[in-house]
């Protein structure tokens, strides 16, 4: 039997805006949040021990971190060296620099040929030795249409057709892999992807973005004694037969407000050839609190926000109140004491807003149709918005390029970082633009 421990997600670096330095470290008390998250799957990959270590993608939130948080990985994982568990660290999309092929972050582990550590930035079986037998492992890293295919093929193709072509691509080389897998061995799949059924945590917008999804059945399959995957920041087992389980253990620790109703943690599976147990571990991560408050129709505007606040327990909790007032309320507001009634939180933010005493304006034009171009209905949007007129041809711009075929632009791995304010809602059609 091998036991392996699965993560995923690890982000670190993310979030700083919602900690505040350590005066003892000097560090952002988020980095070292997401550092002793990740501390307690490697204690607990020691103290078991485990045999294999599955890192599922997405290690920080950009190609390009900064060495003291590349240090901070590096030194967790560096304990798994020096007990011989043998690791496999992914490349998710935030790993991928988009200057060319290679260069993910985690490729200097394999440049320095660090002993027991297989990066996974192609879809390749390795044949992993372990304390306990040897276990097949393909790595599937996420995939950008140039992985698979060239500039020529997909020269005038819609981005519906281009991610068909893809899947296709996908599952003629998978098909070549499988075939070529000892039945003998327990084997699992790691993939940094979104399938089709998964539920959405913070990478929501970056799936409506780029549109390309998997199928469920391209990855349940009988040759996959367990599929580990990464992308997703919400723990769930995709497949409900369990035959193979298909797991996104999530992320180790909130990234975003997205994720505030989460639980975090890690999966612990033990494998045999066609047998398989697994299991979610939680980890005690830092919590998050909204706050949110409609005062516009209190008597007490002060009280009611004050009441709402003694409701939560927010202490060492990273807390945003949002509470919407009628403008005439604001002189009512004593900030002074909604700040000290806040204070026991670790960070926090207050956002007042102001509830419009007109009906919300409606246009008509975005009404009339469903199946009006996305273009169009961003100008008709804008044309309506006399608010965002300054940055109107930009955003504009922005959308062409995201529409036409620059999907890179739309990928850059920053997202995490953008508040809910920096998206449009485009009213009476679904979709979310994000400003670049
Ligand atoms: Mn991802």
């Amino acid at each position: 039997m091998i036991k392996i421990l699965h993560l995923s997600d690890i982000h670190m670096g993310s979030g700083f805006s919602h900690g505040q330095i350590n005066p003892e470290t000097g560090l952002n008390t988020r980095l070292e949040d997401f550092v002793n998250s990740l501390s307690r799957c490697i204690d607990r990959a020691l103290v078991e021990p485990v045999d294999l270590v599955l890192f599922g993608g997405d290690a920080f939130p950009d190609a390009t971190p900064p060495p003291y948080v590349q240090e901070a990985f590096a030194g967790q994982f560096r304990r798994l060296v020096d007990a011989n568990v043998p690791t496999v660290l992914l490349v998710g999309n935030h790993d991928q620099h988009s200057q060319g092929q290679g260069g993910a972050s985690l490729c200097i582990y394999r440049t320095l040929g660090v002993p027991g550590v297989f990066v996974g930035d192609t879809l390749t079986t390795h044949r992993i030795q372990t304390r306990n037998g040897s276990v097949q492992v393909l790595t599937l890293p996420w995939l950008t249409r140039s992985t698979l295919m060239t500039r020529q093929e997909t020269e005038g193709s819609s981005v519906g057709e281009v991610n068909q072509l893809l899947i296709e691509r996908l599952r003629i080389v998978l098909e070549g892999e499988i075939r070529r897998l000892d039945p003998n061995l327990p084997t699992v799949l790691v993939g940094h992807l979104m399938v089709d059924n998964a539920c959405l945590g913070a990478e929501r917008l970056l799936a409506v973005g780029k549109g390309f999804t998997l199928p469920l059945s391209l990855l349940a399959r009988q040759s996959f004694d367990y599929v580990a995957l990464g992308h997703v920041h919400r723990h769930q087992n995709l497949n409900k037969s369990n035959d193979p389980p298909v797991v996104y253990p999530g992320s180790i620790e909130r990234v975003d407000f997205s994720e505030e109703k989460e639980d975090k943690g890690y999966v612990m599976i033990e494998l045999e050839k066609g047998r398989v147990h697994w299991e979610f571990c939680p980890l005690p991560v830092r919590a998050f609190h909204t706050i949110e408050v409609d005062i516009s129709k209190a008597e007490d505007p002060q009280a009611a926000i004050m009441k709402a606040i003694a409701k939560r327990d927010i202490q060492d909790a990273v807390v945003r109140l949002i509470y919407k007032l009628r403008s005439e309320q604001l002189d009512f507001i004593d900030s002074t004491s909604l700040h000290s009634a806040l204070s026991p939180a670790h960070t926090y933010t207050i956002q007042p807003e102001l509830v419009s005493q007109l009906a919300r304006p409606r246009i008509p034009e975005l009404n009339a149709s469903n199946s009006i171009d996305p273009l169009e209905a961003l100008k008709t949007y804008l044309n309506n918005r006399e608010d965002l007129k300054d940055i109107a041809a930009s955003m504009l711009e922005a959308a062409h390029n995201l529409l036409a075929d620059n999907a890179q632009v739309w990928l850059e791995p920053t997202t995490h970082e953008q508040e809910p304010q920096n998206h449009l809602s485009v009213e009476g059609r679904d979709t979310q633009l994000r400003l670049l």
